[in-house]
């Protein structure tokens, strides 16, 4: 049943839920970005959803460009993924024993993905990238690690850090609750900054056990690795004995079947990471990421090697199977096409708008991954994004939000675009940005 885009009169739903959940769930959520805290407002609590649209509390529809913050690429409800789903919840919900779909699962992933010639399947993203590291230094039998600025790889503590004083020191913990002596391995660069890179491998070259990034940097909203960039990643990483550790939690499977990998290697001949890290799509919005890379890497892992890591839920029947409808729909001819071709309507879209109406704005977009800044030139690391007009960001946010679209409540985060958007969606949204830029 379709329920009315309109906001019944009366007290709000969202807001008496969102004052019932701050009595006993920190911050009133689960994880939080969602919390509204960065645009202020109340959140959305959703009350469920189908195809590019979700309904709210008060019963409001949306049109929906988190997609659960990236897994929802077919939409939400797709039919095959609803009847595998339901089919594996009647055979078990969990066994801690090993099944047939997880060797299905990863021979696709495998498949897919052609640096992988190994995976391990876990829950989430930042086990996959913890593990990941882990595995990168009992192979390497080296402590320090390599991250830039602006890219997130999950809460591991030793990830949660920010650059130190120089390239000479090490790191600063961004939470609380992280010991200095936890990140002290951990050396954080400026993105795209090809001479500082240079300069850290040969301060610190052969102690390096990995250098981590995300291709396409999706949580400082949309930022790519420039070519050159990626290309002396990749060698300073060969020459260093390093391994280069692609986190394509965000990109894999959403920006092309074989992920941001797949993009760079059209430009740099022969280009593949050493390991890389997935998450959402893989799972098709179900607990379930992986990490994987060559078959001699990956043997480092227990219970084959000396590198421990495990889980009670790692390879759930019922996730496994909503991730294996998922890539099995992701690989029907002209996905991606259809798919990347949407997503550049919208941002084309909504850059005429701007443009139309003198408003500062820029966009990119990969396959169903987008970005845009109130900037007038795509930003190319960390510090530049950062200089968008925050409070104006904010104001565009809700005035979207009140027409019924729903972007990140974040002006760092990533915008996704599933098979299910129609043209339809794309026009009112378009419209609707028009709309606000006429009057700003
Ligand atoms: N990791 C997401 C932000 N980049 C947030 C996930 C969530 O709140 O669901």
């Amino acid at each position: 049943m379709e329920l009315p885009n309109t906001k019944p009169s009366g007290p709000s739903r969202n807001e008496s839920l969102f004052q019932r959940a701050k009595q006993l769930i920190p911050g009133g959520v689960n994880s939080p970005v969602r919390a509204f805290k960065a645009v202020g407002g109340t959140p959305r609590f959703v009350q469920r959803a189908a195809g590019a649209h979700f309904w709210d509390a008060d019963g409001k529809r949306y049109i929906d460009y988190i997609g659960s913050w990236g897994p929802m690429i077919l939409g939400h409800g797709h039919p095959a993924v609803v009847e595998a789903v339901q089919a594996a919840l009647l055979e078990g919900f969990s066994f801690g024993a090993p099944t047939e779909r997880e060797v299905e699962l990863a021979e696709e992933i495998v498949k897919l993905v052609p640096s992988l010639e190994m995976v391990r399947l876990v829950s989430s993203g930042t086990e996959a990238a913890m593990s990941a590291i882990r595995l990168a230094r009992g192979a390497t039998g080296r402590s320090k690690i390599i991250k830039f600025e602006g890219c997130y790889h999950g809460h591991a503590d030793a990830l949660l850090v920010k650059a130190g004083s120089g390239l000479a020191t090490f790191g600063n913990p961004t939470s609380a609750g992280v010991p200095p002596e936890v990140v002290q391995h951990t050396l954080v660069l400026e993105y795209n900054h090809i001479a500082q890179l240079e300069e850290a491998f040969a301060l610190h070259g052969n102690t390096i056990a990995c250098l981590m990034i995300e291709p396409i940097a999706g949580n400082m909203n949309f930022v790519r690795a420039s070519i050159p960039f990626m290309k002396r990643c990749r060698e300073l990483c060969t020459a260093h004995g390093t391994l280069l550790v692609f986190d394509e939690v965000m990109t894999g499977f959403r920006v092309a079947l074989g992920g941001a990998q797949s993009v760079y290697a059209r430009s740099i001949p022969g280009f593949k990471p050493d390991m890389t890290v997935l998450g959402k799509v893989i799972g098709g919005g179900m607990p379930l990421a992986a990490f994987g890379g060559s078959r001699q890497v990956m043997e480092q892992l227990a219970p084959m090697g000396p590198v421990y890591q495990a889980g009670t839920l790692s390879g759930n029947p019922v996730a496994t199977a909503c991730g294996l409808a998922t890539l099995r729909e992701i690989q029907k001819p002209d996905f991606y096409h259809t798919l990347s071709a949407r997503t550049r309507s919208l941002v084309t879209g909504l850059s005429a708008a701007a443009s139309q109406t003198g408003v500062p704005f820029c966009t990119d977009s990969e396959g169903g991954m987008f970005g845009f800044f109130l900037l007038d030139q795509l930003p190319q690391n960390y510090a530049t994004v950062m200089t968008t007009d925050s409070p104006a960001f904010n104001r565009f946010f809700h005035a979207m939000l009140d027409d019924g679209i729903y972007y990140a409540p974040a002006l760092y985060e990533a915008g996704f675009v599933s098979a299910a958007h129609t043209a339809a969606d794309i026009e009112a949204t378009v419209s609707a940005a028009h709309r606000y830029f006429s009057r700003m």
